[in-house]
């Protein structure tokens, strides 16, 4: 098959932000070209998120991207809150009136390449975006290495960058303002065949460091452990996860169900938000742009909100109105700092920090006291939490 070398929008990155935006223009009659670095297995494999907020599912069926989510997915209507030797249910329909749906990242990328797939869309895997440039001109350009190693130009109307945090895009922004802070402390997470020991996902403050309980699917769960960012993964034999996840876990009456590990890795933790959003025919969505700490599940929300909002400024953008692509960046900034700030509380809230501080874990129970008792406390964590990321927070 051919490799275009022109397209109406270039995409680079093949995520759920990239995917999903290719899918809403093509609906909207827009042609993309999405350039992807790996290949599709790794894409559709890659372990990361696994709760989305109800207006991200709501979404995907608007889409027509629901039907294994309606079918699959696991709707939840809370979470436990664990600390100092009890667990607490936040009831989220009670408090709100919302649920999330436990489907995994990996299972939407796979719906989103599939239905491209099918419309005769476009999605070059293997190729690495080496840049961009012209953006500031009507005919912005891609400079990639396709599969075949031969490096190519894709010319295009506009270029979307949702090439995630480590990408090539956000560096062709001039005078981008950012506001980082990065955690002393990472994720070990495991994905494991075994089925969950929980009904609903526990967050676990413990005198040892944070552990999370989420799954994927009744027979398989996924956990994490907080440990030391320089901890290597080799040290991490299977047993001694095990045993580190039953101690943070664990309460008298409680089991926890082990099994063989799939998969397992160690992700820093960081809440990084820059703007603008867009350079002349350059914009950025996802991961791109911002990215927040794992642990209020906020990540793949943002990313596929970002992703919306920008379809309907490109559309109209490329029928000559640039009103929606002018105020794009803008729109975006109020709900990725909300998610950014509730993200920043949970993990203040909920994982040790080095050293013996008794001030700052005094004030962590404290909270987590407050939010399980206290129901205005309580319903602001479940709003955030069920999600205000489609609207405009
Ligand atoms: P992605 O998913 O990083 O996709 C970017 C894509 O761009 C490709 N790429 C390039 N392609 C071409 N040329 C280049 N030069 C390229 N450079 C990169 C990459 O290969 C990749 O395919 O960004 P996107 O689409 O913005 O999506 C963001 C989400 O993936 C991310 O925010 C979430 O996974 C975050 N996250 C969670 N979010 C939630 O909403 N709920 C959760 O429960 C949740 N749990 C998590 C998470 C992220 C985690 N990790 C590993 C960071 C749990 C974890 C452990
Ligand atoms: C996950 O299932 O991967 C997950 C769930 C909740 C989080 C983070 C990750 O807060």
């Amino acid at each position: 098959m051919s490799v275009p070398d022109r397209t109406q929008v270039g995409i680079v990155g093949g995520g759920p932000a990239g995917l999903l935006l290719s899918h809403l223009l093509a609906r909207a009659g827009v042609e993309s070209v999405v350039l992807e670095s790996r290949d599709r297995a790794y894409v559709e494999a890659r372990q990361r998120a696994g709760v989305i907020e109800a207006g991200t599912a709501r979404l995907l069926r608007e889409v027509g991207l629901g039907a294994r989510m309606d079918r699959d997915g696991l709707e939840h209507g809370g979470i436990y809150l664990q600390f100092a030797g009890e667990r607490h249910h936040v009831d989220f329909v009670d408090l709100t009136g919302g649920t999330v749906t436990v489907w995994a990242q990996t299972e939407i990328v796979k719906d989103l390449v599939a239905a491209c797939l099918d419309r005769g869309g476009s999605i070059e895997f293997d190729a690495e975006a080496l840049g961009v440039d012209d953006v500031t001109s009507d005919r912005p350009l891609i400079r990639y290495r396709d599969a075949g190693g031969v490096e190519r130009e894709l010319r295009c109307d506009a270029i979307a960058g949702c090439d995630g945090f480590h990408g090539v895009c956000r560096a062709a922004v001039p005078n981008l303002a950012v506001s980082e802070r990065s955690y002393p402390y990472a994720w070990l997470g495991i994905l494991a065949d075994v089925a969950p020991s929980t009904d609903e996902l526990i967050y676990a403050h413990h005198t040892r460091g944070f552990a999370l309980h989420s799954m994927r699917s009744p027979d398989v769960s996924r956990l994490y452990l907080q440990v030391d960012p320089d901890e290597l993964i080799d040290d991490w034999p299977d047993d001694r996860i095990w045993s580190e996840l039953d101690t943070r876990l664990g309460l008298p009456g409680w089991t926890l169900h082990t099994g063989p590990v799939r998969d397992k890795g160690i992700t820093p933790m960081r809440s990084f938000v820059s703007t603008p959003m867009r350079h002349g025919r350059l914009f950025l969505a996802g991961d791109a742009a911002h990215i927040v700490p794992p642990t209020g599940a906020k990540g793949l929300n943002l990313a596929m909100a970002d992703a919306t909002v920008l379809a309907g400024a490109l559309v109209t953008f490329l029928d000559g109105n640039s009103e929606l692509a002018d105020t794009y960046s803008n729109r975006c900034q109020r709900r990725i700092w909300r998610a950014t700030h509730f993200s920043w509380w949970m993990t203040s809230m909920l994982h040790r920090a080095p050293g013996d501080d008794t001030f700052d874990e005094a004030l962590q129970l404290s909270q987590l006291r407050y939010v399980t008792s206290s129901r205005a406390a309580g319903e602001s964590l479940a709003e955030n939490y069920v999600g205000r990321t489609m609207r405009a927070a």
